[in-house]
């Protein structure tokens, strides 16, 4: 059967093989995991738990669900793991309705300090909708400001700290996090969506001794299909004995219907890959790049929050050249063959859709097998666009749509850029997606 939906995914295909990308919430999967992806375990429905099905016929569902829960138990040393949701926002949704009522305070990172959405993000998001959200953000270095997080806690009596980010460059203390939740007694979660392969790996600090229960989406540093697992831990456990019948109810009947049968067999897969000596190779390589990237862009002038990275992401702060430029940047990077996101930055002046900063990371490209050759080239390629690019957004709406409209089109066909782009895409075609 013929179908433009083919062609549409060998285009993607090809622009993955071609360009680099930078985003550090994306990665690619390994053949294994792509394998089960589109197989007919996708047919079946299993809504219920390994033994305790509703529906007939899960006799290998049920295996390969509990090998999934099992490898995931022993890579993090928990006794309790779910991996049905669907993805990290409905799972940290289920923690949250296994942990409170609506009406209680939760307390997380703000989304200008790398805090997620589903932490507490006020007035737009059903955690800050349904509970009382209380942000915390970075002191002056860009580092999570304790302090705060201690006097927050301490005037609002959170019953559930989140301890998570999706775009901060530095090792999150969770000890420290412990310690406030301690104080006031509240439920300490981490979000580790983000750096789940680093901590598998032995490159940050695992938060399994400190905190209750743990989140990660699969499909980032984890190199999982799309998915999340939530972990509890002995310490969760003992302060509630039925925290994983909670949250096994929270995802289902209370927010989700069947688990996606085939991302749960991937999640085993991955788990097991984890546990290979070669993933902390990866995930050791995943930070020395982003050291590599980081050093070489500031040696260049571009300046990062916080002045560097402890993980596998750096935020570049464009306020210095004008407020409002990550939307230009990220367009003539695109162009350029080089894919990674704007971002806000903290105090950010300008705004999240139109925000002044750039968030990019190494776990593709290292998946991949790109070293710190490649490193060097893609921050000077990187540094060439930024100085390249340096046209802040005019004030007003109208404004701002016509000339993103002007910056586009110019864009397309800047030759700078494209120049750029062969560069690239000669030296990206050299990489497989997964280097084995
Ligand atoms: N969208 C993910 C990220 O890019 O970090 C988090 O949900």
């Amino acid at each position: 059967m013929s179908d433009v939906i083919f062609d549409l995914v060998a285009q993607e295909e090809q622009r993955l093989i071609d360009l680099v990308g930078l985003i550090p919430s994306e990665n690619h999967f390994s053949p294994e995991v792509g394998k089960v992806l589109g197989t007919s375990l996708s047919s079946k429905y299993s809504e219920g738990y390994p033994g305790r099905r509703y529906y007939e016929g899960n006799q290998v569902i049920d295996q390969i669900e509990t090998l999934a829960q099992d490898r995931l138990k022993e890579l993090f040393g928990v006794p309790y793991v779910n991996v049905q949701a669907h993805s990290g926002s409905p799972a940290n949704t289920a923690i949250q309705f296994a942990l409170m009522e609506p009406g209680d305070t939760i307390m997380g990172l703000a989304l200008s300090g790398g805090g997620h959405l589903t932490h507490g993000h006020p007035k737009v998001t059903f955690s800050g909708r349904v509970m009382n959200p209380v942000q915390y953000g970075l002191d002056a270095n860009a580092r999570i400001d304790f302090d705060q997080v201690r006097e927050l806690a301490l005037e609002h009596k959170p019953k559930v700290i989140y301890a998570g980010t999706t775009a901060y460059p530095f090792v999150l203390d969770f000890a420290k996090f412990r310690e406030i939740a301690d104080e006031v007694d509240a439920w300490l979660v981490a979000d580790i969506s983000h750096i789940t392969g680093l901590v598998v790996g032995g490159q940050h600090p695992s938060p399994v001794p400190h905190c209750d229960v743990i989140m990660s989406t699969t499909h980032k540093t984890f190199r999982g299909p799309r998915g999340a697992m939530i972990l509890a831990t002995e310490r969760g456990l003992a302060r509630d004995p039925k925290l994983g019948s909670k949250i096994n109810t929270a995802i289902i009947p209370g927010l989700q219907g069947g688990p996606h049968n085939a991302s749960v067999a991937g999640i085993a897969i991955a788990a097991k890959q984890a546990m290979e000596p070669s993933f902390k190779d990866y995930a050791k390589a995943v930070v020395d790049n982003a050291q590599v990237m980081a050093k070489t862009l500031m040696d260049e002038g571009i300046k990062l929050v916080g002045d560097g990275t402890e993980n596998h992401l750096m935020v570049v702060d464009y306020t210095p050249y004008s407020p409002s430029l990550g939307t230009q940047i990220a367009y003539a990077l695109d162009v350029a063959g080089i894919y990674a996101n704007r971002n806000t930055v903290p105090d950010e002046p300008g705004s999240p859709f139109y925000p002044s900063g750039l968030r990019i990371g190494t776990p593709l490209v290292t998946t991949r097998g790109m070293g710190a050759d490649e490193m060097v080239k893609i921050s000077k390629w990187i540094a060439a666009v930024t100085k390249h690019t340096n046209q802040p957004l005019p004030d007003g709406k109208k404004e701002r749509r016509d000339f993103l409209k002007d910056f586009r089109t110019n864009a397309d066909k800047d030759e700078f850029l494209l120049n750029i782009r062969a560069e690239v895409v000669e030296m990206a075609r050299q990489f497989p997606l997964f280097k084995a």
